[in-house]
């Protein structure tokens, strides 16, 4: 699995609960975040370093576990590696199903707020309800940080979450892997009622099937230049401090 950074840790933990026996190694791609303002070629190469990168380790299958890398680079990925490679997307369908306020707020970094492919997506439920994209420019930083709890972080928060309220939303997709680490921050800012969506669980559903059909279900060294392993867990990341090491533990304080 991989991420511009920790967020897919929200996918990662979900994955390690459903596949206890599964070996999972994690690459925060860190030192390259946010994917978010980078371009379509920096992220594709990107993506594609670290998809090779897994594929040394022996990995059987790869989760994208970043909503810009899926959106921007899973195509030419699937393209030139055989095995199964997951990607995330946004609960859209679901939340625009479910609204009965027919009103869904959609949390998203830049990049997936300008891609085709995410754009595209959200029309083909327009019939269902108005999907409103709120795009949170800098919220990924915070989270990276491990300052989710910061006044400069709460007022991130709600200047990306109060608009969304002002449209009577009654849905609230998480289209952005690194949210739901936040999501007890996201929920203080939301009237009751409002229901949060996210992929994870969507995410591990699909990786079984893929594992199951290509009868992959029920392994590690490194060499690459640049990733250093974090301590105690299956994780790597291209830009390891000890920060970084200290935000891991709080969103994934058990070992992999
Ligand atoms: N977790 C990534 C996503 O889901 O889009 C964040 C992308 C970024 O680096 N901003």
């Amino acid at each position: 699995m991989f991420d511009s950074g920790i967020g897919g840790l929200s996918i990662a933990r979900c994955v390690a609960q459903n596949l206890p026996n599964e070996q999972l190694i994690y690459v925060a791609d860190s030192g390259f975040a946010p994917y978010g303002d980078k371009s379509h070629k920096d992220i594709i190469a990107r993506a594609d370093f670290v998809a090779n990168f897994l594929i040394k380790q022996g990995v059987k299958a790869i989760v994208v576990a970043c909503n810009t890398a899926t959106v921007v680079a899973i195509e030419e990925l699937r393209a030139k590696y055989t095995l199964p490679i997951i990607g995330v997307e946004p609960a859209i369908k679901p939340a625009a199903k479910q609204s009965k306020a027919k009103s869904v707020g959609i949390m998203v970094t830049q990049a997936t707020a300008k891609n085709d492919r995410f754009l595209r997506l959200v029309e083909s439920y327009k019939q269902d309800a108005q999907v409103h994209i709120q795009p949170c420019p800098g919220l990924v930083q915070q989270i990276e940080q491990g300052d989710h709890e910061s006044d400069t972080c709460q007022a991130l928060l709600d200047s990306f979450i109060a608009p969304l309220v002002d449209k009577q939303i009654d849905t609230l997709v998480l289209g952005c892997t690194h949210y739901p680490l936040i999501e007890q921050q996201i929920k203080a800012h939301l009237p009751a009622g409002i229901e949060l969506l996210e992929t994870a669980q969507p995410v591990t559903n699909e990786l079984i099937r893929r594992l199951t059909l290509n009868n992959l279900l029920a392994q590690s060294d490194l060499e690459i230049q640049g990733l250093t392993a974090a301590q105690g867990y299956q994780v790597y990341s291209s830009a390891l401090t000890q920060a970084q090491q200290q935000v891991i533990q709080t969103f994934w304080p058990s070992k992999l």
